[in-house]
């Protein structure tokens, strides 16, 4: 397999934390996101992915999927152990909820393309951009604070697509200096995760794009 992603993408480190956590072994294509106005937006990478995002993840056989909630179910479902989503319909529900929370409602407030139009295209100052990200981080942590249940991971005592998404959400979160003292549901499931090596190997800083 072949994962196209960036050391800093949040939704990237998502899947790198299920190939991990799989143990399936992939092949990295560093796609960066701001040199060059971002080399996303070359017609190369747009002929892979026209919606010009990391990840995407050719799979054997070359079909190349996108997003990182369809990649990480199809994951689960062609290598099921150990299983990302509980056995229980409604515990399934709760994590896909949490899951998306944060990828569906925080994550696209803060992403680069938005963030960048607020600069370039409103002429925000960076005070008030950086207000914007914190602002919305907040308010959807405030929410997942009050569903997870840390037994020590976000949705009890196994891994599940809750915390594939909540330790990158936090990661981004600690990188841009957001307060997360009135968080310690998140902060310790997030300390949970890190213990593992498959957590470990997918951060950011363990990249080899990373600067
Ligand atoms: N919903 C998508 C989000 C993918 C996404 O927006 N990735 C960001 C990096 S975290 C990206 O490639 N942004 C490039 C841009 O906006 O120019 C997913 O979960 O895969």
């Amino acid at each position: 397999m072949k994962l196209y992603s960036y050391f800093r993408s949040s939704a990237a480190y998502r899947v790198r934390i299920a190939l991990n956590l799989k143990g399936i072994p992939y092949e990295m294509a560093a796609i960066h996101l701001t040199k060059d106005g971002g080399h996303n937006r070359r017609p190369e990478f747009r002929a892979i992915n026209p919606q010009m995002r990391v990840p995407a993840l050719e799979v054997d056989g070359g079909d190349i999927l996108m997003q990182s909630l369809a990649i990480i179910e199809y994951l689960d479902e062609t290598h099921p152990k150990p299983p990302l989503l509980p056995a229980d319909p409604i515990a399934r529900a709760h994590v896909r909820a949490i899951a998306q929370m944060i990828a569906c409602d925080i994550h696209p407030l803060n992403n680069v393309g938005p963030l960048r139009y607020l600069k370039h295209k409103l002429g925000q100052e960076q005070t008030a951009i950086d207000a914007w990200y914190h602002h919305w981080v907040i308010d959807g942590f405030e929410a997942v604070e009050a569903v997870i249940k840390p037994g020590p991971y976000a949705y009890g005592a196994e891994v599940t697509l809750a915390d594939l998404c909540l330790v990158p959400q936090v990661y981004n979160a600690r990188r841009l200096k957001v307060p997360l003292d009135r968080f310690p549901k998140i902060v310790a499931a997030d300390a949970a995760c890190m213990k593992l090596a498959a957590f470990d190997k997918a951060r950011p800083e363990n990249q080899p794009d990373a600067e």
